[in-house]
């Protein structure tokens, strides 16, 4: 057996009850086998159990007083999982699926995805199986105060620097933040990014995952001589990623029929992102009031992999394992020939396969989301310099990076004379090759 089925044999017995962090783990060693190849030298150094094994994970207690005075209890965690090219960086997860396996498997992509950014950031990612839905402000506030109580030590402008995922948005960085100062006494508004603009955050920031998403979408588009104009497109999620990836994609001409939330989706010919976007981001509730509160469109129950609708494009923002093979195959089915990660791993391994093998054009989520995490480097970097940078700007940073990324992946694609579609193994070869050489320039740790 080599060295790379060696080490994904080790990790499947070892890690057998985190199944998330296997998947990661196997999807990336798997379209990286090449680089090994090329570099035995590597084995003997033990590169891939380095990079396999989180440097560091904290778990802690996190007690918080409910509104009725029950004190309640949740589990918080923070995976420090590679520091190879800058500070720890990855967002907080609140949901009540948030576990060890789950944390592992995201900080992973995160390292590789941070690689690619062209920034100097490593990879973490933490959070808590907290469940906001249906929590009052006061509730949301003591959590994020509890949770920070114990965090605050293992992290710093320099050494670790959270940011949000699903569950914390702008609300939530806002409270760990001012906990943060409270307790360490620091005004390092650099030690967590998506900060309101009003103390330290950067403009960009909200929309820049969904942004990024579209931008990285029209870089492929243009690659392979297409235009974005009436290209029929469905986004399954209603969150931040989501709700702003519509908006990009409605600005450059796209046709958005379809969005989806945990709970069900909505078709409609004349989607109303203001409508979502009040619903999501106002009143926390659910698509199932939008038909009322529009006038238009349809509200079904289930996941919208299950329906058949016709489309070009599908960008899946919402979760982890949302399409399965069976998913995959009904996409590629009604026509759809461009899948797009706005999530990390909605894709299970199986459907990425089937994507491959069938020529759709695939953006793996380390490539394509990659503008959320490139634009809290960019918050870092305004803090750092205690100024900050217009709209336009930061956002013409954010494109030149989205079109770096994919530029990483095609040269990838040439120099290791790969089939010409697969960004999966030019993204993963690109930011793997990045951590490893700067793993190895600084020896055994
Ligand atoms: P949000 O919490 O803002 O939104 C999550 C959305 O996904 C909600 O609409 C939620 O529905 C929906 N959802 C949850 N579970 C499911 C499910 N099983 N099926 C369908 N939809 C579901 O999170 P984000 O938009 O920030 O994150 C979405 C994804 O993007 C995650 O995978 C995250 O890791 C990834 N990501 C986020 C980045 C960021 O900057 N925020 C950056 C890069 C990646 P409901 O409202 O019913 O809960
Ligand atoms: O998955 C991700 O890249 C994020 N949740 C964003 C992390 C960040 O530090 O901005």
């Amino acid at each position: 057996m080599g060295y790379v089925d060696r080490v994904i044999d080790y990790y499947r017995q070892k890690d057998a009850q985190n199944p998330e962090f296997i998947q990661a783990l196997e999807e990336v060693l798997d379209s990286t086998r090449l680089i090994f190849d090329r570099h035995p030298e590597y084995e003997k150094l033990g590169v891939l159990e380095r990079l396999c094994e989180p440097e560091r994970v904290i778990m802690f207690r996190v007690p918080w007083v409910d509104d009725n005075g029950n004190v309640r209890v949740n589990r918080g965690y923070r995976v420090q999982f590679n520091g190879a090219i800058g500070p720890y960086k990855g967002g907080l997860r609140f949901h009540p699926s948030v576990n060890l396996s789950v944390l592992k498997f995201l900080g992973f992509e995160q390292v590789f995805k941070n690689a690619l950014t062209t920034l100097p950031i490593g990879g973490g990612k933490g959070g808590s199986d907290f469940d906001p839905k249906g929590k009052s402000e006061g509730e949301i506030m003591r959590f994020c105060q509890s949770f920070m109580s114990e965090l605050y030590s293992h992290i710093g402008a320099d050494v670790d620097v959270p940011a949000g995922d699903m569950g914390v948005g702008a609300r939530e960085i806002g409270y760990l933040y001012g906990q943060y100062r409270k307790l360490s006494k620091l005004n390092t508004p650099g030690v967590l990014t998506g900060k309101g603009i009003k103390y330290g955050g950067s403009l960009v920031r909200t929309e820049a995952t969904g942004y990024g998403l579209v931008y990285f979408v029209l870089e492929m588009l243009k690659h392979h001589g297409k235009k974005p104009e009436g290209l029929t497109t469905i986004i399954s999620g209603s969150g931040n990623v989501a709700i702003y990836a519509c908006e990009k994609a409605k600005q450059n001409g796209m046709k958005v029929i379809a969005m989806s939330d945990s709970k069900g989706y909505i078709l409609d010919d004349n989607l109303d992102l203001d409508v979502v976007k009040q619903i999501k981001e106002v009143e926390r509730g659910s698509l199932a009031s939008y038909v009322e509160k529009c006038g238009h469109g349809e509200y079904h129950e289930g996941s919208l992999y299950d329906a058949n609708i016709k489309c070009d494009i599908a960008l899946p923002c919402g979760t982890q394992n949302e399409i399965d093979l069976e998913r995959a195959k009904r996409l590629v089915s009604n026509g759809c020939w461009l899948v797009a990660e706005g999530a990390n791993m909605p894709d299970n391994n199986e459907a990425v396969a089937y994507y491959l093998a069938n020529k759709v054009l695939f953006a793996p989520g380390k490539a394509a989301n990659a503008g959320g995490v490139a634009t809290s480097a960019l918050e870092m970097s305004q803090n750092s310099m205690r100024y900050s940078w217009s709209f336009e700007e930061v956002d013409q940073k954010l494109k030149d990076i989205m079109a770096s990324i994919h530029q990483q992946c095609l040269n990838m694609i040439d120099e290791y004379n790969l089939e010409k579609h697969n960004y999966v193994a030019g993204a993963n070869i690109a930011g793997m090759t990045k951590v490893v050489e700067a793993m190895v320039a600084q020896g055994i740790i």
